[in-house]
């Protein structure tokens, strides 16, 4: 079975390792899982270039992941950090780590010599060890691109700043108007990433945020056209319980864009292309009557036993379909 997933950072990484456990288990190989990743989030620092969905994705998928943070690597140090503070470089509100530090070098001078992120991505998904899991991970597109979020001041003027600085330095507290993503009307979809979505048995949505992760994804040019396109079931799974986010800040980019932070106002963002979607049991009553077909499961990702079932059934009801 092929299968393709559009996926951001933490709950995208965390639900594709739970997948890739059910998969090893089951009995009708061999799969593969071609993961798209969302680059708005990416950002250049100090001279260096930092993808943190990717970044994620490879580190999770690898074995490399600072668990209790979802994001960054396991025994982290902070010493390039400490000396960038010293000078008084900024920023000092995004903390990168020193094994960090070395995935930001290589890609950084692996794009000035002109390969692609997509090949550059390929390079470091190598040493993280996924090709031999029968995962192929592809930046969204090779644009260099970045959302933004448009901010209103106190007098009333609009201002855009960069995603991570609304997430990360503000911690979404500033009341977002919009997202915008600078560079994606000139951004193409990266080599694969259109013919991963229109030729898989099953395409799934893992609980990713659905403005800023899966959201981006989609507006990438032809993104959309080959979701509703494609022949294979697609089906995704809900990024709210109980009505909110598990973490993060996707009321706030609900909110933002209108959509009413429940199952099925996430539901409606796909509506175009949805068929099959996993809620948990504490929203089943809410989702009474939507339009595509609705499983209700526990949908917490608390180890590894329970993600994979969690993906199990995103699989069986994508292959009911
Ligand atoms: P980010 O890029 O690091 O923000 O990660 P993603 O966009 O891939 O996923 C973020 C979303 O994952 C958030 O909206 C969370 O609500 C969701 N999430 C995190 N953990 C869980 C979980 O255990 N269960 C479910 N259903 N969603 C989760
Ligand atoms: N998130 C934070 O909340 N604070 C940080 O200092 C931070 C640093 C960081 C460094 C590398 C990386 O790949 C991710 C990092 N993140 C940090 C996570 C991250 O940027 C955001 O959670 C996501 O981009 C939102 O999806
Ligand atoms: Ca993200």
């Amino acid at each position: 079975m092929r299968i393709t997933a559009l996926a951001g950072g933490v709950g995208g990484a965390r639900f594709l390792r739970g997948l890739l456990h059910h998969l090893s288990n089951r009995t009708d190989g061999p799969h593969s899982l071609t993961v798209i990743g969302n680059t708005g989030d990416d950002i250049s620092l100090f001279g260096l270039r930092v993808c943190p969905d990717v970044d994620t994705l490879l580190y999770t998928l690898g074995g490399g992941v600072h668990e209790g943070q979802g994001w960054g690597r396991a025994d982290e140090s902070f010493v390039v950090q400490g000396e960038l503070a010293a000078y008084g470089a900024q920023p000092q509100w995004f903390g990168l780590g020193d094994r960090d530090f070395g995935t930001h070098i290589a890609r950084s001078q692996w794009l000035a010599q002109g390969m692609t992120l997509s090949a550059v991505v390929e390079r470091l998904a190598q040493r993280w060890g996924l090709p031999e899991q029968g995962v192929t991970l592809l930046p969204m597109t090779d644009t260099p691109v970045e959302t933004h979020v448009v901010i209103e001041d106190e007098d009333g003027s609009e201002r855009a700043i960069h995603f991570q600085q609304w997430w990360v330095q503000h911690q979404a507290s500033l009341p977002a108007k919009r997202f915008v993503v600078a560079g994606l009307n000139q951004a193409a979809a990266a080599p694969g990433v259109l013919d991963a979505i229109r030729t898989a048995d099953l395409v799934l949505l893992p609980p990713s945020n659905p403005v800023v992760s899966i959201g981006i994804i989609l507006s990438v040019p032809g993104v959309r056209d080959a979701m509703r396109g494609t022949n294979a079931p697609v089906v995704g799974v809900c990024p709210l319980v109980g009505g909110a986010p598990v973490r993060g800040h996707a009321d706030a980019c609900l909110s933002a864009i209108g959509v009413p932070v429940t199952p099925d106002g996430v539901a409606g963002l796909y509506a175009d292309f949805l068929d099959g979607w996993l809620v948990d049991k504490a929203d089943e009553a809410s989702m009474a009557g939507a339009e595509p077909a609705i499983r209700a499961i526990p949908l917490l990702m608390t180890d590894i036993e329970a993600t994979a079932e969690m993906a199990s059934e995103a699989v069986e009801l994508g292959l009911s379909l």
